[in-house]
């Protein structure tokens, strides 16, 4: 056996607190957030409930499915039809039909049926906004999709990210920083998690020759643009013409080329652009999200919670299952339930071994079972 096997053996040990007692750690945490009220107001029947249990112990219902039944149960839409755009404190910011953000209240019963995430609402929503005469969410639409992962901090919790998004765009750089496989590997099985569809921009395409990486991620069916952002230059119009119209979340390392593609496809956006960069600094947006609309109508999502890259909330067999190349030799395997790490008779590592997947998909699940998966002390 291999000391990672061991590493992954030993979670228990990260645990010296039962499941409840880290849920209300968790807890006293989260009230003192900013951004108060996107914090669960959640019950000891619901800390009960799901002390011992996984993410999706819901009754078997996804969060997804949870959250629309929760949307269709509120009042009949009769408000404004208005996007959540981003947070302010205890507020949400929504943007009107006509483009202008609104400072809105949430409307308490609303507020009282977050248990169970961590926010009950994210950027991308499509909510109701009434006049009381001050703006108040009254009611919620439902979600076509959700960027969602297990808290970091709170595995038991789910951390929605944004919802209604068209298309995770990750971006990495062939060279300087030096391309991280690992980390779009990552990030596809985050896009897979949710069923979002997903591109790959390898970007500074200038700086290395990035032919036989672009052939392995288009291999697993996403579509791949070869760029130099600084220039424009590259795929950015086959990308620009890919992205037309749509919601993109937009993650990737620092340095590797985010701002510089987004303003080369979308000139005059820059200006926006900096002032959320600016927005930074500040504690704040280190918890929060935006979303911008975009000159072709689409939408431009920062989500901060997503520069975090760990795979949570999953088991290894659907990460195994997430990743395209890996399930194709899985039911291969001697056992149903083979992890790929040590079992005999093996198709997936077999197939690692002998070049039929690639060398740096197979050590991406591997690290992600061995350190992603492995909860560590909070
Ligand atoms: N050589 C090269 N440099 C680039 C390219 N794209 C961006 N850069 C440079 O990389 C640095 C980081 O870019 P930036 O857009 O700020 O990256 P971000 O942190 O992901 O938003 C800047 O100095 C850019 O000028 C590219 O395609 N080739
Ligand atoms: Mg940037
Ligand atoms: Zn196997």
């Amino acid at each position: 056996m291999s000391g990672d096997e061991s590493k992954y053996k030993g979670r228990e040990r990260h645990h010296p607190r039962s499941g409840l007692g880290r849920l209300r750690a968790a807890n006293s945490k989260d009230t003192a957030r900013v951004g108060g009220w996107e914090a669960r107001a959640e019950d000891d029947a619901f800390l009960e409930r799901h002390a011992d249990h996984g993410r999706r112990s819901h009754g078997g219902e996804s969060l997804l499915a949870r959250f629309n039944r929760l949307a269709q149960g509120t009042q009949a839409p009769t408000g404004e039809p208005a996007e959540i755009c981003g947070f302010q404190g205890r507020q949400v910011v929504v943007r009107r039909a006509d483009g202008s953000e609104l400072l809105c209240e949430i409307r308490s019963v609303l507020k009282k049926q977050v248990a169970g995430v961590k926010n009950l609402l994210c950027v991308g929503d499509r909510v109701r906004v009434e006049f009381v005469p001050e703006p108040v969410i009254s009611a919620l639409e439902p979600r076509r999709n959700q960027l969602e992962r297990a808290d970091s901090h709170n595995r038991a919790l789910i951390h929605v990210f944004a919802a209604n998004i068209d298309v995770l765009v990750i971006v990495a750089a062939l060279k300087e920083p030096d391309l991280k496989r690992g980390l779009i590997d990552r990030y596809l099985v985050l896009a897979a998690a949710c069923d979002i569809p997903a591109v790959v921009i390898l970007n500074k395409a200038d700086l290395a020759d990035g032919h036989e990486d672009a052939a392995l991620y288009r291999s697993l069916g996403a579509p791949v643009f070869l760029t130099v952002g600084n220039l424009g230059a590259g795929d950015l119009e086959p990308l620009r013409e890919h992205l037309r119209g749509k919601t993109c979340v937009v993650c990737g390392q620092s340095g590797v080329g985010k701002s510089s593609l987004i303003n080369a496809l979308h000139p005059g956006f820059k200006a926006r652009i900096g002032v959320v960069a600016e927005e930074g600094h500040g504690r704040h947006t280190t918890t929060s999200a935006r979303s911008e609309l975009l000159p072709d109508g689409g939408r431009l999502v920062d989500t901060p919670g997503i520069r975090e890259c760990a795979v949570t909330g999953l088991t290894p067999l659907d990460v195994a299952l997430l990743m395209p190349d890996l399930a194709a030799f899985h039911p291969k395997c001697r056992f149903a339930d083979c992890s790929h790490l040590h079992e005999p008779d093996c198709a997936v590592y077999a197939a690692a071994e002998d070049g039929q997947i690639a060398v740096s998909r197979f050590e991406s699940y591997r690290s992600i079972i061995q350190e992603d998966l492995v909860e560590r002390p909070s």
